[in-house]
């Protein structure tokens, strides 16, 4: 009887739990998707873009303004895979990133309609920046 007791009380805990730990995580979920949304900066009229690198790039498409200096800063943390060894063809961008930390690439003054793609060093994770 207590150990029954005891038990369902156990079970209903963890179905309490599961069901905050739900709750709770749904807000997070979609400030993350903001902040991924507003990616460009421009701080002093130097445009910043900022990529995450962690299995992947973050934001895929980033869309930023022509005509001014643009800076790429691309951030890992705890990155061990190979979207660490970055690649931006258009400015000789090659190197393997420290597994967390930022880089900052400068993209020069790009003008509307041009793209910056980033790539990793094995092709198969990438991101791209379009100028408007
Ligand atoms: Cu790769």
């Amino acid at each position: 009887m207590t150990k029954n007791t005891i038990i369902s009380i156990v079970v209903s805990m963890a179905l309490i739990g599961g069901t905050l730990y739900l709750v709770s995580n749904k807000p997070v979920t979609s400030s993350k998707e903001v902040e991924t949304l507003q990616n460009v900066e421009i701080i002093d009229g130097v445009q910043y873009v900022t990529i995450t690198a962690k299995g992947g790039y973050y934001p895929r498409v980033t869309e930023i303004k022509g005509g001014l200096p643009t800076k790429l800063v691309v951030k890992t943390s705890g990155t061990y895979d190979c979207s660490a060894s970055l690649v931006v063809r258009s400015v000789g961008f090659q190197k393997i990133l420290q597994p967390t930390g930022e880089e900052t690439i400068d993209l020069g003054i790009l003008k509307s309609g041009e793209k910056v793609q980033g790539v990793c060093g094995m092709g198969m994770y990438s991101f791209q920046i379009k100028v408007t």
